[in-house]
């Protein structure tokens, strides 16, 4: 058995957060633990299809995948959610949702203009030519996280490297 846990991956797009949450879900899967990840591919395109990217709809992406989070971690699994979730005060609201211990913040930080350069979607090229309002770095904020438990610098750190780091936390707190 193993304890359950929300793993908050919080970044910048582009960041990786999608990435490292998935490759943590299946190495997890891999070592027999029951995990699930939660990403744009299944929430802002079902349950959250009517929220756009205004500060306010944030705040109730953020507000509702914790509560969904809160949900499955009640079901006894391990959790990745990967949102950019921007700012602080969302993530202290969810992370007051869960018992001590129980909500890991990884903050993935990358620099903008690496995520910039990766643009797998050309999402910052279009927000450059002001095509995407409101769009994270360029003209709305992200504030990082004062003391996330867990920091992955993506720019300078493998996906396996980074998945091992995670690993070793969950098991050095006793969560695995
Ligand atoms: C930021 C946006 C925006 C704006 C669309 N700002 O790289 P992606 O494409 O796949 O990930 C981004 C995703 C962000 O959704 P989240 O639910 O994670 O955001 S938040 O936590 O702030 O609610 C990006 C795409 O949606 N996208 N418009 N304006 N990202």
């Amino acid at each position: 058995g193993h304890k359950s846990c929300v793993l908050w991956f919080t970044g910048l797009s582009g960041s990786g957060k999608s990435t490292l949450a998935n490759a943590v879900d299946y190495a997890l899967f891999h070592e027999g633990y029951r995990s699930f990840v939660l990403d744009g591919d299944n929430i802002r395109h079902g349950l959250n299809s009517d929220l756009s990217f205004r500060p306010s709809d944030r705040k109730e992406n953020i507000r509702r995948i914790g509560e969904v989070a809160k949900l499955f971690v009640d079901s006894g699994l391990i959790v990745s959610s990967a949102f950019i979730s921007p700012f602080r005060e969302d993530r202290e609201l969810v992370r007051q949702m869960f018992e001590t211990g129980e909500f890991v913040e990884i903050f993935v930080n990358c620099p903008i203009e690496v995520c910039e350069n990766r643009d797998p979607k050309g999402l910052y090229k279009k927000a450059r030519k002001g095509e995407i309002p409101e769009f994270t770095g360029i003209s709305s904020p992200y504030e990082k996280p004062n003391l996330p438990e867990i920091v992955i610098e993506t720019d300078n750190t493998s996906i396996a490297q980074s998945v091992q780091i995670i690993i070793n936390y969950l098991k050095d707190k006793k969560i695995l």
